[in-house]
């Protein structure tokens, strides 16, 4: 049942304002997704469900940037109730936020947007959950992320590859979304996704050698592997961040090893439909998965004071050529700073990278453990 207050969500706009110069004294918990019992997973999904189902905020402003993606006039305008519209957002503006110095500050931003919504629309208790795929990287297809079949707090399973890869299972099952096209959800395990990712553009195929392309998605990231990262490059945010979001990284190689609408193939109704990367925010395991790179994030960052507050990045993604992605790892001019706002177009609350630095002051309120 979702019911929403207007009162409410006005109230929670005006208490934003208010909040902003709050002590953080009681900090959220996130926690990793199994260790949540079963009523804490089905309050999660019902108000992520109530979330998709709501209507747009009429304040959304589309901006020039949406016009970068073949697909994106194609989708605007409205679509039936249980459209997963909020999802929908984020991927239009798929090519400012990856591979920029935007991706850990907009990440950080976007997800606890979507968690103060789901508190103050939808009386989630805050706290939001993370996927630790560390666990689940040794055996992927079969790891216990894929088992809960719960109808109200089970994530579900693979997709059915007689169904077009739809999932029959858990929570989500037939949980509707709008892009590529009107479909029910859908994951199809695809152990070595590189080289269909990278045939889907001739930009992105650039950047692949053959080694990338025949590449396991879940050799990048084992626990082992994810510890290197967080204890190496200290205060060096450039390489850090290239850590998570390079061609091969963890990042997207869980997107892609889960595939379907956390990255994937076309559904098979979909005319006209380039397979890769365009819908990798359609799955709800999208929060999760970034709350997890938030994790990582946080970790690195509490290693040291200089990592603390470290920023560096360009705002444009240097696709040019490969030595102009070279010479700009975190990405092309016009820089960013600490003074940059996050792109938001009006969704949610605006906020600057600096704002998002310390998840424990300003907006932000949660740790992890
Ligand atoms: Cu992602």
């Amino acid at each position: 049942m979702c019911s929403v207050s207007t009162f409410s969500y006005l109230l929670f706009y005006a208490l934003f304002t208010v909040l902003i110069n709050a002590q953080c004294t009681n900090p959220t918990v996130r926690r990793e997704w199994r260790t949540l019992d079963r009523d804490e997973r089905a309050a999660w999904i019902s108000a992520v469900k109530c979330l998709a189902a709501s209507p747009n905020n009429p304040d959304l402003v589309a901006t020039g940037r949406y016009l970068l993606h073949p697909y994106g006039l194609e989708c605007e305008g409205e679509f039936p109730a249980v459209v997963s519209k909020i999802l929908f957002y984020l991927w239009k503006i798929l090519y400012q936020i990856h591979q920029t110095g935007m991706f850990l500050p907009f990440h950080r931003w976007f997800v606890h947007s979507v968690e103060q919504a789901m508190v103050e629309k939808y009386g989630f208790s805050g706290g939001f959950p993370y996927w630790n795929w560390t666990i689940d990287a040794p055996d992927f297809y079969k790891s216990s992320w894929w088992q809960d079949s719960d109808t109200e707090s089970g994530l579900g399973g693979w997709g059915d590859p007689d169904k077009d890869y739809e999932v029959q299972d858990g929570a989500f099952a037939g949980f509707a979304l709008a892009n590529p096209s009107y479909h029910p959800m859908r994951y199809q395990y695809t152990a070595q996704p590189f080289a269909a990712f990278a045939a889907s553009s001739p930009t992105i195929a650039q950047f692949f050698n053959s080694t990338m392309l025949e590449t396991y998605a879940n050799s990048t990231f084992h626990a082992d592997q994810i510890a290197a990262i967080i204890a190496g490059n200290p205060s060096d945010l450039v390489n850090f961040q290239l850590s998570p979001d390079n061609w091969i990284c963890a990042h997207g190689s869980v997107h892609a090893i889960t595939g379907g609408d956390l990255a994937g193939t076309c559904p098979a109704t979909t005319e006209d439909c380039i397979p890769g990367n365009k819908w990798w925010p359609n799955s709800p395991l999208f929060f999760l998965h970034h709350a997890m790179i938030g994790k990582i994030w946080s970790d690195w960052q509490n290693l040291n004071e200089t990592s603390a507050t470290a920023f560096a990045g360009g705002s444009v993604q240097a696709f040019d050529n490969t030595t102009y992605f070279a010479e700009y790892p975190t990405r092309a001019p016009p820089m960013l700073n600490t003074s940059s706002d996050i792109y938001m177009d009006n969704m949610f609350p605006g906020a600057t990278i600096g704002d998002v630095s310390n998840h424990t002051a300003g907006y932000l309120c949660y740790v992890y453990e």
